[in-house]
């Protein structure tokens, strides 16, 4: 499934029971950084790193604690990292929710998508 960089994407039914094989490809932007699935921080800026890894900066992302366009998930509340997986397991059933991470009122500059595939185990 493609995962876009702009919004929440909802689009898989997922178990509690069931382990996932996950794979994915492809980068997205932020603005004008190009990444992959690990996102970005602020250290690729040197000097100006605090401006992008701050607390408050921090805590306006959709995830405090991870880097800005790392692929994340949600189901029910619950976020997982889904970075570098190659498998993941969930606590509750649900519709999965996959988006990059980002300061929550900056997702319009967002371009492209991650193809993203889950599969059963
Ligand atoms: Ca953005």
């Amino acid at each position: 499934m493609k995962v876009y960089a702009n919004k929440i994407n909802y689009s898989f039914d997922v178990k509690s029971d069931v382990i996932y094989e996950v794979a994915v490809s492809g980068k997205w932007k932020d603005a004008n950084i190009e990444c992959d699935e690990f996102g970005w921080n602020g250290s690729r800026f040197g000097w100006f790193a605090w401006v992008y890894d701050n607390p408050i900066a921090d805590s306006a992302k959709t995830v405090p604690g991870y880097n800005y366009m790392r692929l994340m998930g949600s189901v029910r509340g619950r976020f997982y990292d889904l970075a570098g997986k190659n498998e993941i397991s969930f606590e509750d059933s649900g519709t999965l929710a996959l988006f990059a991470n980002d300061n929550k009122f900056l997702y319009f500059n967002n371009i492209g998508y991650l193809d993203v595939e889950l599969k059963e185990k």
